[in-house]
C-alpha cells in the first residue's frame, strides 16, 4: 500500500484521455503519464534511490518534472522541489541541509552547478521536457514499477520556507498530509473528472503542486499545463477550461486586459485565489467584469490548505472563509496562547491531518511553533466573525508576500548590512499594483560612504533570488527606533507606502 500514489498515480493507468494538455505541443494521456512515472521510478531506483532518500529538483516546469514528483511518491523518496529563481548560493544551502542523494537541474546547467552539487555529496542529473540525463535514463527503463509500500505517516516531500530569523527550514510533509488535504479540497470545491484546470502556477511550491496538481489528479480531471503565467496563453486557454487556480497577481493582470469579459469565461465554473491576500476591490471588479465570484482560500507550506470560502454559500470578499473539513482553527492571544473572544484579533492556530510533522533536522524550531495541545501557530493575525468566517488582518511574522512568493526581510537585511558602506537597513513590503506587495529597502549609510542603489543590487545578485531583491532603495540618515531600540517598521511602512504608486 502507498496511499497517495494509489490515489493519484495508479488511476492514471486506466486513462487514455488527455491528463496534461500542452498548448502547442499536444497532450499526455493518463496512461502516458503513468508510464513515464514508472520509467522515472525505475531510473531513480537504478541510481540507488531508496525510500527516505531526498531527490532535489530545480528545473523548469514540464510534464517530465511532474512525472518525477509522481515517481518519487512511487519509490518512497522525498521530493524536494526548488524555485528556479534561487541562485547557486541559495541552492548550496538547501543541498547542505537536506543532503539529497541526487539533484536534478535543467539541461545545460550541469557545468554551472556541478561543483556545488558534488561538494554537497549529491549526484547531478538533468531533466527537460524531453531531454537530459535523467530523461534518457527513464527512456531506457521499464515502464512497469511496483510502488514501495508507504504509510500515511511516511514523508513524501520537503519544502523549504523561511522563518522570521531569515533561516530557511525544510517543512516535512507526509503522504497523509497531502492525501487528506487533496481529498478535502476535491470535496469542497466539487472537482470531478469533467474538470479542466488552467495550470499556470509553478510546481515547486504548495499551490501549484499539492493544491492544483494533486486535486486534479485525485478528481480524475485534466490540466492545461502552461510553463508559466503568460497572459496571452491564459486568455487563449480559458474558453477550453472549467477552472483556474492562481495568486492574486493572476487576477489583477487578467483585469488589466480588455479581453477579459463574460464571453471569455462562459465555460468556467470556478476561479480560486490564494497564497496572498486578494483585495476586496479585485474580488468585486472581477465579479462585475465576468459574473464570477472568486473563491478565496488560505494556506501555508507547513499546513497545506486550512480554510476556504464555500462553494455554494457566500464567497465573502476580504475573507478566507471557513475551516476545511478535518481542520480545527482557533484565534489566540499571541503572548498567552489563550483563545480570544469572537470578533477579536489574535494569532490564527490550526490543527488537523493537514499539518506538517516538523522541520527537517530542526526539531527545536518546530517545537517553538506548536502549542502543547498540537495546534500550529501560523503567525498570521486573524479574526473570526459570529458566523465562522475568518479574515486575515495582518501578520505577527515579519514577511513580505510578492506575487505569491515569500520574502523574509531578515534574510535580505543581513545581505545588505554586510555591504561596505552600509550602516544598517530595514526591508519592508509596500503595496505594489502588480505583485500585491513589493520589496523596499531603507538603508542608512556609514559616514563618508559612497554606496549607491546599483552597488547594493549588484552585491545582492549573486546571493539572493531576483524576486527577493528590493525593487526600490531609499537612503536615510538613520532608521526610526522606538524607546526599546527596535526599528519601527510601521513608521517606515507609513513613509514609504506609496513607493510603487502608479504615479511614482
Ligand atoms: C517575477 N519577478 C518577481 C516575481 N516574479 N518579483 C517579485 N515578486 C514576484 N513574484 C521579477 C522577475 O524576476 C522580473 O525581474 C520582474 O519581476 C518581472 O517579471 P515578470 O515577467 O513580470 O514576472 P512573471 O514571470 O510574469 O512572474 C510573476 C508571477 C510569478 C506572479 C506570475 O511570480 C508567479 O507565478 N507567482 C506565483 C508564486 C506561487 O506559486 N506562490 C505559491 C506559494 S505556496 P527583472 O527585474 O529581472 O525583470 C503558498 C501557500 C499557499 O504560498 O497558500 O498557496
Ligand atoms: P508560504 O510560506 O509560502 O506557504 O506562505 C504562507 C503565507 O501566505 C500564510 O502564512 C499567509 O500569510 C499567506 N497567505 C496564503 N493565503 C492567503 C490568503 N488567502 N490571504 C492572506 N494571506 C494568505
Amino acid at each position: 500500500m502507498n496511499p497517495l500514489a494509489d490515489a493519484i498515480v495508479t488511476p492514471l493507468a486506466e486513462r487514455d484521455d488527455p491528463v496534461l494538455i500542452l498548448p502547442g505541443s499536444g497532450c499526455l494521456t493518463g496512461r502516458a503519464l503513468f508510464e513515464l512515472s514508472g520509467r522515472m521510478a525505475n531510473a531513480l531506483t537504478g541510481l540507488g534511490i531508496k525510500p527516505g532518500d531526498r531527490v532535489a529538483m530545480q528545473t523548469e516546469k514540464s510534464p517530465s518534472a511532474l512525472a518525477l514528483y509522481l515517481a518519487c511518491l512511487r519509490v518512497g523518496a522525498l521530493f524536494l522541489p526548488l524555485n528556479t529563481a534561487y541562485t547557486p548560493a541559495e541552492l548550496d544551502y538547501f543541498l547542505g541541509d537536506a543532503k539529497p542523494r541526487i539533484a536534478i537541474c535543467d539541461p545545460g546547467l550541469e557545468t554551472a552547478l556541478g561543483q556545488i552539487v558534488q561538494a554537497q555529496g549529491a549526484r547531478l542529473l538533468s531533466l527537460g521536457a524531453a531531454e537530459g540525463t535523467l530523461y534518457k535514463a527513464a527512456q531506457n527503463a521499464c515502464a512497469e514499477f511496483t510502488n514501495a509500500p508507504r504509510s500515511e505517516d511516511d514523508l513524501a516531500a520537503i519544502l523549504y520556507t523561511s522563518g522570521t530569523t531569515g533561516l530557511s527550514k525544510g517543512a516535512m510533509l507526509s503522504h497523509g498530509n497531502l492525501l487528506s488535504n487533496a481529498d478535502a479540497l476535491v470535496d469542497v470545491w466539487r472537482f470531478t473528472g469533467d474538470d479542466t484546470l488552467v495550470h499556470a502556477l509553478p510546481i515547486f511550491h504548495v499551490h501549484g503542486l499539492f493544491v492544483a496538481s494533486n486535486v486534479l489528479l485525485r478528481a480524475g480531471g485534466r490540466m492545461i499545463f502552461l510553463p508559466k503565467f503568460d497572459l496571452d496563453s491564459v486568455i487563449a486557454c480559458l474558453p477550453q477550461a472549467t477552472s483556474m487556480m492562481g495568486v492574486p497577481t493572476f487576477y489583477t493582470r487578467l483585469l488589466d486586459d480588455p479581453r477579459l469579459d463574460r464571453t471569455l469565461v462562459r465555460h468556467m465554473r470556478l476561479f480560486i485565489s490564494g497564497s496572498a491576500p486578494l483585495l476586496a476591490e479585485t474580488h468585486q471588479e472581477f465579479e462585475t467584469r465576468t459574473g464570477h465570484r472568486i473563491l478565496e482560500r488560505y494556506g501555508m507550506t507547513e499546513t497545506l490548505m486550512n480554510t476556504s470560502n464555500p462553494y455554494d454559500g457566500e464567497r465573502r470578499a476580504g475573507s478566507v472563509g471557513l475551516p476545511l473539513p478535518g481542520v480545527e482553527t482557533r484565534i489566540a492571544d499571541p503572548e498567552t496562547g489563550l483563545e480570544v473572544a469572537t470578533g477579536e484579533t489574535g494569532v490564527l492556530e490550526v490543527r488537523g491531518a493537514n499539518v506538517f510533522g516538523g522541520y527537517w533536522r530542526m526539531p527545536e524550531k518546530a517545537a517553538e511553533e506548536f502549542r502543547p495541545d498540537g495546534y500550529f501557530i501560523t503567525g498570521d493575525l486573524a479574526k473570526v466573525d459570529a458566523d465562522g468566517y475568518i479574515t486575515i488582518v495582518g501578520r505577527v511574522k515579519d514577511l513580505v508576500i510578492s506575487g505569491g512568493y515569500n520574502v523574509y526581510p531578515k534574510e535580505v537585511e543581513a545581505v545588505i548590512d554586510s555591504i561596505e558602506g552600509v550602516l544598517e537597513s530595514a526591508v519592508i513590503g509596500a503595496p505594489h499594483p502588480d505583485f500585491g506587495e513589493g520589496v523596499v529597502a531603507i538603508v542608512a549609510k556609514s559616514p563618508g560612504s559612497v554606496v549607491t542603489p546599483e552597488i547594493i543590487l549588484d552585491s545582492l545578485s549573486g546571493s539572493l533570488a531576483r524576486f527577493k531583491q528590493p525593487k526600490r532603495i531609499f537612503f536615510v540618515d538613520h532608521l526610526p527606533r522606538n524607546t526599546m531600540g527596535k526599528v519601527q517598521k510601521n513608521a517606515l511602512r507609513d513613509s514609504y507606502g506609496s513607493a510603487f504608486s502608479r504615479t511614482t
